[in-house]
């Protein structure tokens, strides 16, 4: 393996970058008219135009990413996060073509893509999963009102082709079962074109607690322990940490092992994340993740893996460096994203970024495509740095991440670091271990 081509922007693309120039693999990137200033653009080795500002002709366009990797004459694609990294079809395009597509085989997207037969998967894998229909929904209303007496209200319905927080509808009394039920059903039909759609109970106070998971293509799997990714708002993350407050050595070790399991059983390859609910003491599977993720720093900070050299390296067919034993989870990470965004209403901010100073001392990491006079362009996700804290503890690393988010200076645009401040300067988040709703509620 010679050379990658980064399907993607942003940080995750000079993320993606570093991670080949250590490796010593040429860099091809491809950019949209409004990226012709990033950062990666300028380091990688070749870069190629391959559209206008709009992400539906550039960064989500199969046939110009395709012909570009065919003119540069690439070994491998990495699609980073968001965009095409979970596209089944631009996997199997990628491999038609003669390319290794940097993530699972198409299959394993597509199933995991259809949240029935990922739950279907999962149960058969002996993982824990949320009560309730175990399945596609029935056509058969009586059907589905025993179901629901069975599983008990509140109840959730959900779209199969949703996930992310899209199509899903909270029924509390048994007279709205039905209007509920069609009135999800319409919406996947008009929004995912297929209309399949499942039952569970509601669990109305969770934790949102995943699992990270790395396998090569040789049947070895290790898991890389656990995030906390419960401070969010309208299902976009804003802190992510690990480890999870209260979760045991034990419960890590034994959820893991599972995830684990069920990895081996799909043939799953390169990095993935099993999404969890936990209430209770009780974890709930929910969704699988068959990409690299934004919040994958905190795992490396508390492991010493590199997550992104170890996806090209499983890409490029090497065996995992790893057995499960070697990795220890040492320390504590936390993870504050900053976005390009008016604190008062959550609308992107884009603009030229006027002044920039970079926060540092010990344990404080920054990915970040940012630089003093970059454009923040409309287009794109609001994601414009990942503030990083790192230490033996969780006291510390947020006194740490209290230190930098003082430090970190953006003009020209608005931000949410005055947001970060707050929140790590509440009682609640202080304690650890809140909810989903945590965010939410301190906002009104
Ligand atoms: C749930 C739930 C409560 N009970 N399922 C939202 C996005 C998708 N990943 C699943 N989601 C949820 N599923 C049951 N049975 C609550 C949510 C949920 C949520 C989950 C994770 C992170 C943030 C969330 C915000 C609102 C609702």
């Amino acid at each position: 393996m010679k050379k990658v081509l980064i399907a993607n922007r942003g940080e995750i693309a000079l993320r993606i970058l570093r991670a080949c120039k250590q490796l010593n693999l040429k860099t091809v990137t491809i950019y949209s008219k409004a990226d012709r200033h990033l950062m990666h653009v300028k380091l990688a080795d070749e870069a190629i135009c391959i559209g206008p500002a709009s992400s539906q002709k550039s960064y989500l366009n199969i046939p110009a990413i395709i012909s570009a990797a065919e003119v540069c004459g690439v070994d491998m694609i990495h699609p980073g996060y968001g965009f095409l990294s979970e596209n089944a079809d631009f996997a199997e395009q990628v491999e038609k073509s003669g390319f290794i597509f940097i993530g699972p085989r198409p299959k394993t997207i597509r199933t995991m893509g259809d949240k029935v037969m990922a739950i279907r998967t999962m149960q058969k894998a002996n993982i824990p999963c949320v009560p309730g229909s175990n399945g596609a929904l029935d056509y058969d209303t009586q059907k589905n009102l025993a179901l629901a007496e069975q599983i008990g209200y509140p109840v959730l319905i959900k779209a199969s082709a949703g996930g992310g927080g899209r199509g899903m509808r909270v029924v509390y009394h048994q007279s709205d079962l039905l209007s509920a039920i069609a009135t999800t059903r319409a919406e996947a039909k008009a929004a995912f074109t297929h209309d399949t759609i499942y039952l569970e109970k509601f669990l109305e106070k969770p934790r949102h607690i995943e699992i990270q998971v790395l396998a090569d293509t040789h049947g070895n799997v290790i898991h890389l322990g656990e995030r906390d990714c419960s401070v969010q708002r309208r299902h976009q993350k804003i802190i992510e940490e690990s480890t999870a407050v209260g979760i045991t050595k034990e419960q890590r070790n034994a959820m893991g092992e599972q995830c684990v399991l069920a990895c081996q059983q799909l043939g799953y390859q390169g990095v993935g994340t099993f999404e969890f609910l936990y209430e209770d003491g009780q974890f709930y599977f929910i969704e699988m993740n068959t990409r690299i993720q934004v919040e994958h720093p905190v795992t490396e900070m508390l492991t010493n893996v590199d997550l992104v050299q170890q996806q090209l390296l499983v890409a490029a067919g090497e065996k995992l460096p790893y057995q499960q034993k070697d990795i220890k989870f040492i320390g504590h990470a936390v993870e504050c994203r900053i976005n390009a965004e008016d604190p008062r209403n959550f609308t992107p901010s884009p603009g030229t970024v006027t002044l920039l100073h970079i926060p540092g001392g010990p344990g404080i990491r920054i990915d970040s495509h940012l630089y003093r006079g970059y454009l923040v362009p409309p287009y794109y996700d609001p994601l414009i740095a990942k503030l990083i804290s790192y230490a033996e503890d969780r006291p510390t690393a947020l006194a740490r991440m209290r230190t930098a988010l003082d430090e970190i200076v953006i003009e020209g645009i608005k931000t949410n670091i005055n947001l970060h401040q707050k929140i790590l300067l509440e009682d609640d988040f202080n304690e650890g271990a809140v909810s989903i709703h945590y965010l939410s509620k301190k906002l009104k």
